[in-house]
């Protein structure tokens, strides 16, 4: 489109007291298009050469300032052209009137880094303001490095450069990006750009100081644990450091490294997730228009660690929320370990009394379901066995009221079964919650045959609302995640057997980037834990003539089940939850080769890294062949959100997409026919992207 025809996105309005207000319109939140940054250049370039304009503020129309750049031109094949928005910046800041950014809304990224280039800032109360682009695997392109921390002094722009997060108007204030918080931010920014002279931040390097010898490399090191792997956040500091340099060649550095991250793994994979964030919630089988019912009043029944970790998530919300036990002694049991919960997060200071009061009030114990009658939504948290969990929708369907969700916490049970013991299957849907509860953001939502519409919808659009990611899925043993996780484990197990230790597997999958590998994670989960879910896996589905692995059993037969005994597959200290191999443990597994007549080699990091997580990705593309998974990016968000798959490898079918599935498809079939024929088949789903040279991505689109 050529500047003639494109639609006007920057619109201006001269006030009676010689004050131009420009408007940037470009809706839904104002993205950046290269018209908008034309539009801006020109406007403030026209607003310099004309005398009758006294002052300007720069607002967005609608509820956001600016959302920063347009993130779907990110990575395309021809980058957009001038003018950058670096100059849009500079054309701001060089106007020879006072220009006053109204933050109305959300100012990010790019929208930030206009604002700073206004001469002064008013916030709205409904502003927000950040600089997020770390969060799409790249850095601040438009001299938001070299201008925040002039503004703030180094170590708070640094935190919210690498956070990424947003902060709020008040924040902002008490940090100096803002002058003043104002219900009519335009109104006090006209004010200002009346009474003040223009300023230039570029110029301005007081609150930088001296820089401490070390200063950088120090704020890298505290950052290494909790950001391992996200390299775009180690690049933004190293962009900050680069202040020491005259403005032009840092902004210049600062722009090179910007570039750079678009065309990397890690940008495209957190864009792949900034996406599916927003699309996981449009679920393509529920009708758009669909309403969702409110959910006002809680209820969960049974406040074990599920049932008290889900009630904390609607007290957090401010929602009221009953919770039922059979006995008085287990809901005081419960109640307590909730508010012991509580207590923890506001003795670190995370959390005041007053708000730990205000969300325990409205939580209510009860011991009679007379007592859900008036709850909107249901959620059964008890005991995981068939029996029981109809027993308790039959009853529930005799006492809740009409319109109200029934849902259950099942991780292992079908809900099409339960569904079936009420008279309203339609109201019945699955909310797997992960453990624990008032932690993990993933709740996978089950949808069953008979579940209507608007019970999946009110499910869905409340997960947002409790703080949660909820990704839809349909019936199936371990639904998505754990059916996916089940084949991951199966061959780690075969990895010990054939020649590998743990503590082998469980550094690679570490290196890898989860927070920890499958034995570690075995551990903390409970050995007898996962030894009973074998049992009831056997009892349900028999045992089965292909080969399994036994080891696990033998280490549960010696009472080693995990952390809570510190001894399982490692060994713990008093106290700590570092494992350490053991020697009894090796000699175990070493047992088990010979009996199994297996002769142990040395198996590659490379090796362990395919056997584990490639049955995973094979597993996922029957998921979505089956329709339990409607879509990849399902899968992607409940492995990042459930089990900590590496966002920054966008999820497992994702990270397929980047190594090709037609590569999965021939190391699969190497493996099936080297160590594992029976379990390693490759999914037809896989054959047919490898077979095409397509990928899970471009399948899922064309459909
Ligand atoms: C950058 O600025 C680089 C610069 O430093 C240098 C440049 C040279 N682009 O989240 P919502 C879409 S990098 C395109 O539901 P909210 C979004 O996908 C950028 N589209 O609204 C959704 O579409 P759909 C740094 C965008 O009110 C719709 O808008 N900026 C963009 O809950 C509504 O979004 C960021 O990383 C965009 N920039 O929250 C900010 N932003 O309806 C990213 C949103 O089809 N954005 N969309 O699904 C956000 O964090 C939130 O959107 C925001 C509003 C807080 C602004």
């Amino acid at each position: 489109m050529n500047a003639e025809t494109e639609a006007v996105v920057v619109e201006t309005r001269d006030r009676p007291d010689g004050v131009r207000v420009v408007t940037l319109n470009n809706p839904p939140v104002n993205a950046i298009s290269s018209a908008m940054r034309r539009q801006l250049r020109d406007t403030m370039l026209e607003i310099d050469a004309d005398d009758s304009v006294k002052g300007v503020v720069l607002t967005g129309a609608g509820r956001a300032f600016i959302a920063g750049a347009d993130i779907r031109e990110f990575g395309k094949p021809n980058p957009p052209g001038a003018p950058s928005l670096t100059a849009g910046v500079h054309a701001v800041e060089d106007c020879n009137k006072t220009v006053v950014a109204a933050v109305n809304g959300a100012a990010a990224g790019g929208g930030l880094e206009v604002a700073l280039g206004c001469h002064y800032r008013v916030a709205g109360p409904k502003a927000r303001l950040g600089l997020p682009e770390v969060n799409l695997g790249t850095i601040p392109g438009a001299t938001g490095t070299q201008r925040l921390p002039r503004l703030t002094g180094l170590k708070p722009a640094l935190d919210m450069i690498v956070s990424g997060d947003l902060v709020s108007a008040a924040r902002a204030l008490e940090l100096g990006i803002v002058e003043a918080i104002e219900d009519d931010p335009v109104e006090a920014a006209a004010a200002i750009a009346l009474a003040r002279a223009p300023k230039k931040l570029r110029e301005d390097d007081s609150k930088i100081g001296e820089i401490p010898d070390g200063f950088f490399d120090d704020y890298k090191k505290g950052m290494a644990r909790r950001w391992r792997g996200f390299e775009a956040r180690f690049k933004a500091v190293d962009a900050v450091a680069k202040i020491v340099l005259p403005y032009d060649e840092a902004v210049e550095a600062e722009r090179a490294v910007f570039r750079e991250c678009q065309g990397t793994p890690e940008a495209r994979a957190m864009r792949h997730v900034f996406f599916s964030d927003r699309q996981a919630a449009r679920h393509p089988s529920i009708p758009k228009d669909t309403p969702a019912g409110t959910v006002e009043k809680a209820a969960v029944l049974g406040c074990g660690t599920m049932g008290g970790g889900i009630a904390m998530n609607f007290a957090n919300a401010g929602i009221p929320v009953t919770v039922l036990e059979t006995s008085e002694e287990a809901l005081e049991r419960g109640l307590g370990i909730i508010r012991d919960n509580y207590s923890g997060t506001v003795s670190r200071g995370r959390l005041s009394q007053e708000a730990m009061d205000r969300r325990m009030a409205l939580i209510t114990g009860a011991s009679d379901y007379a007592d859900l009658a008036d709850a909107d939504i249901v959620i059964e948290a008890v005991f995981e066995t068939m029996d029981i969990k109809k027993q308790v929708f039959g009853t529930l369907d005799d006492v809740c009221k009409d319109g109200a969700v029934l849902a259950t916490n099942t991780s292992t049970l079908d809900v099409d079964e339960i569904a079936a013991a009420t008279s309203r299957p339609e109201a019945v849907v699955g909310t797997h919650f992960f453990s624990p509860a008032n932690v993990m953001r993933l709740i996978e939502i089950v949808r069953g045959a008979k579940t209507s519409d608007e019970t999946a919808q009110t499910a869905m659009k409340l997960a947002p609302k409790i703080g949660k990611v909820g990704v839809m899925c349909g019936v199936c043993d371990g639904f998505v995640g754990n059916r996916m996780l089940y084949q991951y484990s199966r061959q780690a197990n075969f990895l010990i057997e054939e020649g590998a230790l743990p503590q082998d597997v469980d550094r690679v999958m570490f290196e890898f980037g989860l927070p920890m590998g499958p034995f570690a994670m075995g551990d903390l989960a409970g050995v007898d834990v996962g030894y009973l879910v074998r049992q009831e896996r056997i009892k349900k589905f028999g045992r089965t003539n292909k080969r399994e692995s036994t080891v696990a059993d033998k280490i549960y037969h010696l009472g080693r089940y995990g952390q809570k005994t510190r001894k399982g597959w490692y060994d713990y200290e008093p106290g700590s939850r570092t494992p350490k191999p053991n020697a009894e443990v090796t000699a175990l597994i070493e047992k088990a080769s010979a009996d199994l007549g297996i002769e142990r080699r040395a198996i590659s990091d490379d090796e362990i890294l395919e056997r584990c997580l490639y049955p995973l990705v094979n597993e996922g593309a029957k998921l979505l062949t089956e329709g339990i998974a409607a879509r990849p990016l399902d899968i992607d968000l409940i492995w990042i959100y459930g089990y900590g798959f590496p966002r920054y490898r966008g999820g497992p079918m994702h990270w397929a997409d980047e190594i090709g599935p037609a590569h999965i498809l021939e190391r699969l079939e190497h493996y099936a026919r080297t160590s594992d024929p029976d379990w390693l088949e490759p999914a037809p789903l896989l054959r047919e992207v490898a077979g095409q040279g397509t990928t899970f991505r471009e399948w899922a689109d064309a459909r």
